[in-house]
């Protein structure tokens, strides 16, 4: 069996030579940033593909964060879930909100909506949920407590790229969601992000914010700040969703295979499929049951490093644990007993469409062996 390297993922890349064209079209029009041609036209597909009234395209998902705070002002204590990639709680950080993370569900990883109830005060102005690993949130009871409290509520649905619950986009719920297409995820523009509205002049409020707060060329609305996607991006993104389907297959059928070979272990749980849902597979999480498998997660983490595969703790350590979180009260060990038992436990597989056979094959024969069973 080769040895060959193999990390958590790979960026999708289209052939090189499909890109030329695009370049030539830069080149020809000299127009490199500031909502050209392919960023136009990227907005469009985006809506199109992805079944939503309107795209703000970024340049990458954290200035979408904060960008998305900005446009619905959100000051004062916003509850957020621990168990993220540290740009979600960053995002409330740069704009001076106070993040107070709830616990998450023990079958979703995902923000548990009663906890968030049970959290809301006077200062809650806002509820930030991650569709963690592209799973989607309990969309229906976030509104309700949205509503009942009077809170706006933001989706940080990096991972929810082309996500369905019963043939509707999770984009399409909460008041913004806010996507990221960096290199890791299923759909990239090299570094890239974006924020989907349902309104006209929100989208209009938020393009002014991303262009330093400009409306025409003397008029600054707002202090905002530059976080536009260039052309470069834009034109990546186009071509990369005529592979899009194509890649997301792929992801689907290995996730699957995974969950075929791994079923019969002890110790190993997978995450399953949600019903009525069409989802990303931008991740493979796995958790580690060290008293059934025989081995921490950490044990095996190293393990498939020394045999050149590069697996990934994502989310350890919990944002609550980093030193610029932990001193607030809700940071505390005991408010969050689920999230820091599952970032204790969590491994994500690689999973990336180029993923062949034999290399599923070389991970899995390293997570059986050892085992007597
Ligand atoms: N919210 C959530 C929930 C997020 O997960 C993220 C980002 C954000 C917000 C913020 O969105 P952005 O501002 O990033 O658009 C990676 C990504 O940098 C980050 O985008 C992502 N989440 C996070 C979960 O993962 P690292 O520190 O793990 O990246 P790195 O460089 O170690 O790359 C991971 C693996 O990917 C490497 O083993 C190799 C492979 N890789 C990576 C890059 C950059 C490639 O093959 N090619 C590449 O170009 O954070």
């Amino acid at each position: 069996m080769s040895n060959e390297k193999i990390l958590v993922t790979q960026p999708l890349l289209p052939p090189l030579e499909e890109f030329i064209p695009y370049l030539e079209k830069i080149w020809e029009s000299k127009w490199l940033t500031n909502n050209g041609q392919f960023h136009q036209q990227l907005e469009q597909a985006l809506c199109e593909y992805l079944g939503v009234k309107h795209i703000s395209l970024f340049s990458n998902g954290t200035l979408a964060l904060i960008t998305a705070l900005q446009a619905l002002r959100i000051t004062g204590e916003v509850i957020t879930t621990p168990f993220s990639f540290v740009a979600t709680t960053h995002a409330l950080w740069w704009n001076n909100i106070k993040p107070v993370f709830a616990d998450i569900e023990p079958h979703t990883y995902n923000l548990d909506p009663e906890k968030v109830e049970a959290a809301i005060t006077p200062n809650t102005t806002a509820i930030m949920p991650v569709h963690v690993y592209g799973n989607p949130c309990k969309l229906e009871a976030f509104q309700q407590i949205a509503d009942t409290y009077n809170l706006k509520l933001i989706y940080d649905a990096a991972h929810a790229f082309g996500v369905e619950v019963n043939g509707q986009s999770v984009l399409n719920f909460g008041d913004l969601s806010v996507l990221s297409f960096h290199a890791t995820k299923v759909f990239n523009t090299f570094e890239g992000g974006a924020i989907v509205c349902h309104d006209e002049k929100m989208k209009r409020h938020i393009d002014d914010l991303k262009n330093f707060g400009f409306r025409g060329e003397t008029t600054v609305i707002a202090p905002g700040i530059n976080a536009k996607m260039n052309e470069l991006q834009a034109a990546f993104g186009l071509l990369q969703l005529t592979y899009i389907d194509e890649a997301r297959e792929k992801r689907k059928q290995i996730a699957e295979t995974y969950r075929e070979e791994l079923a019969g272990i002890k110790g190993i749980h997978c995450l399953n499929d949600l019903p009525d849902t069409k989802h990303a597979y931008s991740y493979f999480p796995i958790l580690v049951e060290e008293q059934e498998y025989g081995m921490s997660r950490d044990e095996l983490y190293a393990k498939l490093k020394e045999n050149n595969i590069f697996s990934r703790r994502y989310f350890y350590p919990l944002i609550s644990n980093f030193p610029t979180y932990r001193g607030l009260t809700s940071a505390n060990k005991d408010n969050l007993p689920v999230a820091n038992d599952i970032a204790e436990k969590v491994l994500c597989l690689p999973i990336y469409n180029k993923l062949q056979q034999s290399h599923i094959e070389r991970i899995i024969t390293l997570i059986k062996a050892d085992i007597s069973y």
